[in-house]
């Protein structure tokens, strides 16, 4: 039980276990990981999926041919997919003002040519899905930054990059992933819901969804479950970034269900039954008092506290006393619409409804709050 295999479609991100812990404060705490070596790992520890910036590639090996040829051979010997791939737009001091929004406009135009020429390699490689994290895009002062003159470059950026996957045939969408801050002081597009209302604007909305992250919305006091829920209800949720994250300070990348259990307890249960078919991909760091044992206990982690949490959610909605405790709260009624087939506004005058009695009615939600926790705790 809660053993990882392919059919669970758990995918980690090179950088995540290849994080050396280096920080603001001090250097790295492990020696540089081969992604070949990872490949492996995660391939035994029952992983189905691996992705990838075009620089992790080079974290032991300069030659880019040579890298490539090695992770795709480690890739043919696991079996192990590339659902998603992603370019690296932040590292570089090139990309201090941003990448497809820097004053610069030259920094624009090279960025684009990078994620073009990695857009190839994702495309070769057989992603699915390009996420566009766009850390560096945001400034520090109001002064440097027109807002509005750079979420037209960013439009202009996502138009010809859509143009270029649909010119080259490649079977590809974007997903643009928010975060608040860090480590610009404020970034654009910083939630779900700047995200979605930004993407209405571009050429083709079809082609460009969101990966939202769990400690980037938590990172801003938001409900992560509500956001993936309205990406969902929109056909936004186009990948997620599992992880951890105990309120709002710095991103903790910690492992899945290491922050805001409860959360991610209905997360869950939001994901396995809300109609999200695409990978269940980590985006978390190990921290940086592990070692490489502790590297490779901790990608294990996060499959498994998925599976915990899916097994609990799975009993909680089996539970009669949930369904019960659930059609007491009404839950289903919601579902329910406001006004009968056939009917229009002036049937709402028609009602005999009294609404100090309903007033008074209680919606017991603290019982059925209590039956999570005490599915979630194994206590049922
Ligand atoms: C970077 C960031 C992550 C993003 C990665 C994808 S880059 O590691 O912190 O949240 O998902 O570009
Ligand atoms: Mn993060
Ligand atoms: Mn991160
Ligand atoms: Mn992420």
């Amino acid at each position: 039980m809660f053993e990882p295999t392919k059919n669970d479609r758990f995918s980690f991100g090179l950088w995540t276990v290849g994080w050396q812990a280096r920080d603001p404060f001090g250097d790295a705490t492990r020696p540089a990981l081969d992604p070949v070596e990872s490949v492996h790992r995660l391939a035994e520890l029952g992983a189905w999926g691996v992705t990838f910036h075009d620089d992790d590639l080079l974290a032991t090996e300069p030659d880019r041919d040579k890298a490539v040829a090695a992770f795709r051979k480690a890739l043919e010997d696991t079996g192990l997919v590339v659902p998603m791939a992603t370019t690296n737009l932040f590292t570089h001091p090139v990309f201090k003002d941003g990448a497809f929004t820097s004053n610069d406009r030259d920094v624009r135009r090279y960025a684009l040519r990078k994620v073009m020429r990695n857009l190839d390699l994702a495309a070769e490689l057989g992603a699915r899905t390009y996420v566009c994290w766009g850390g560096r895009e945001g400034a520090e002062t109001d002064a440097a930054k027109d807002v509005r003159a750079a979420l037209d470059r960013y439009k202009e950026a996502l138009d010809i990059l859509c143009g270029y996957v649909r010119d080259k045939g490649y079977d590809i969408r974007f997903a643009l992933e928010p975060k608040p801050n860090e480590p610009r002081g404020d970034i654009l597009l910083p939630t779900i819901g700047h995200a979605i209302a930004f993407i209405g604007e571009l050429e083709h909305p079809e082609m460009v969804g969101l990966n939202p992250e769990v400690g980037h919305e938590q990172m801003a006091g938001l409900n992560f479950v509500h956001g993936v829920a309205q990406a969902l209800w929109h056909g936004k949720l186009f990948h997620i970034d599992l992880n951890g994250q105990h309120g709002i300070k710095y991103d903790q990348d910690l492992v899945f269900g290491h922050g805001d259990v409860k959360s991610a307890f209905f997360l869950v249960d939001l994901l396995e039954n809300g109609g999200y078919d695409g990978p269940r991909h980590f985006d978390y760091k190990p921290t940086r008092t592990e070692d490489i044992d502790g590297v490779w206990e901790s990608a294990a982690a996060n499959m498994r506290t998925y599976l915990i949490l899916k097994e609990r959610a799975a009993a909680f909605r089996a539970d009669p006393e949930v369904q019960e405790a659930l059609a007491a709260s009404r839950v289903n009624e919601l579902a329910e619409p406001t006004l009968a087939p056939g009917e229009t506004y002036e049937d709402l005058a028609k009602d005999d409804f009294d609404p100090d009695e309903a007033g008074r009615r209680g919606y017991h939600y603290a019982r059925l709050d209590q039956l999570a926790v005490e599915h979630l705790l194994g206590a049922r």
